[in-house]
């Protein structure tokens, strides 16, 4: 049953992306009302319902997505090891109820007509029981039901022992992004895995209960706060071709920055075709934006596309790769807007004066955010909670040094 509203919810998930922008848009409406504010809800309301629209139009849009025509009505196509074993059981509980509920259906409409009350019919008399019509009915349903669950304790059972030497890649989960660490550091927002390879996904939230859902691998999982979760795959076809596949990194130092720094590569990546990723656990306003791509490499093209993410990211400008530390790991609790949130926000606090619970005071400068990174309980602002959590030791020299330039680019 969790499997048939599992496609059920792939199958409509468009109409549901547009369902979630309109709630959206009706909320925004009822708050802008009661405020007295009609005609302003009206707009935000419209103006929330063709947001939705385009996101609708975006995701049918997407060049990037590879939707590959070999599905059957029911289920978009197979594309991992063991799919097949999903659908076979899929198709089983469908026919199984296809033909119980015909036959039923078949069977009342019959006795309904045959022994209907007419002038001159009494009711028949009925037997009482009937051993042997009784045994077969509990015994046939019966072993259907210890097949049905065999076979889908197998698949569960499957699902969650990824085989050892499994490629492992990170996945973190937030509101409202997927973010793929792989063994090598390297993050991105798009999966990209090797073809014929098992791959081992560990995952956590950092707020709500998301779910990872890729349709063509069948395979779907919970993300859950302050716990992992895992699921794995094995995708045997690429999803790119080889050509799409960016070249060797050079192996000469100064021509390899050059080819870095080269958009073309870049630009490649980007348009690299993944299969369908997203998130199937409602979890907030944007959740339907929570989506995005699984690319599964050819031969080699998973290494090099490593090489290549993992020198662009050491030479990220401190400015981008703050803005980068800042959407993973401050977002969360910190604004760049001026409103705050869970702490303070950053917009034009650089060089202002900050005052402590304590009654001490300071002006802020680099050493004070390197100070509230590494020991936060230290001196805690005045109006917030204790509770920003310490990242000594998790964030490199580098990342410091992005985040402090990037505050201090918020004016
Ligand atoms: C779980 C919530 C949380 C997260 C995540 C968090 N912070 Fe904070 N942060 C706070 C709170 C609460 C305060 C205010 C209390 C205090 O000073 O400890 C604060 C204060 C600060 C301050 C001092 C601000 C001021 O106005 O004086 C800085 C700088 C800061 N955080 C930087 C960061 C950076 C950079 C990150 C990400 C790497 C981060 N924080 C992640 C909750 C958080
Ligand atoms: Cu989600």
């Amino acid at each position: 049953m969790t499997r048939l509203t599992s496609q059920m919810s792939w199958m409509s998930g468009e109409v549901l992306a547009q369902a979630d922008t309109a709630g959206a848009g009706q909320a925004a409406g009822n708050a802008a009302a009661a405020a007295g504010d009609g005609a302003a809800a009206v707009a935000d309301g419209a103006a929330a319902v063709a947001n939705g629209a385009a996101a609708v139009a975006d995701m049918a849009r997407d060049p990037n997505l590879l939707i590959p025509n070999d599905g059957s009505f029911w289920l978009p196509g197979e594309a991992s090891v063991g799919a097949g074993n999903v659908d076979w059981l899929f198709h089983a509980l469908v026919w199984l109820s296809i033909v119980c509920f015909v036959g039923i259906t078949i069977a009342v409409v019959y006795f309904t007509v045959k022994y209907r009350a007419r002038p001159g019919h009494k009711p028949q008399p009925s037997a009482h029981h009937n051993d042997v019509v009784e045994t077969i009915w509990t015994v046939i349903p019966a072993l259907i039901c210890v097949a049905l669950f065999v076979g889908g304790w197998r698949g569960y059972v499957d699902l969650s022992t990824p085989p050892k030497h499994a490629l492992e890649v990170q996945v973190t989960a937030r509101k409202w992004s997927w973010e793929f660490v792989h063994p090598n550091g390297v993050k991105d927002s798009v999966l990209h895995v090797p073809a014929g390879r098992s791959v081992r996904l560990v995952m956590k939230s950092e707020d709500v209960i998301h779910s990872f859902f890729v349709p063509d691998f069948r395979i779907k999982k919970d993300v859950v706060p302050r716990r992992y979760t895992q699921v794995w795959f094995k995708a045997e076809q690429p999803t790119i071709t080889p050509d799409q596949e960016i070249g060797d990194l050079p192996t000469d130092e100064q021509v390899k920055v050059a080819f870095v720094g080269d958009k073309a590569n870049k630009t490649k990546i980007a348009s690299q075709q993944g299969r369908r990723l997203f998130c199937t656990e409602y979890c907030g306003r944007d959740h339907s934006m929570m989506k995005t791509r699984v690319v599964v490499h050819n031969p080699g093209g998973y290494d090099r596309y490593l090489a290549f993410k993992q020198e662009e990211q050491d030479q990220m400008p401190p400015l981008e790769r703050g803005q980068d530390v800042y959407a993973r790991l401050c977002f969360a609790c910190h604004t760049v807007d001026g409103s705050a949130r869970v702490g303070p926000s950053f917009a034009g606090v650089f060089g202002t004066e900050r005052t402590f619970v304590d009654g001490t005071s300071v002006i802020m400068d680099e050493n004070y955010i390197r100070e509230s990174l590494v020991n936060p309980q230290g001196q805690v602002v005045q109006g917030y909670p204790p509770s920003m959590p310490s990242f000594q030791g998790q964030l490199s020299e580098k990342e410091i040094d992005g985040v402090i330039t990037y505050i201090k680019s918020l004016k």
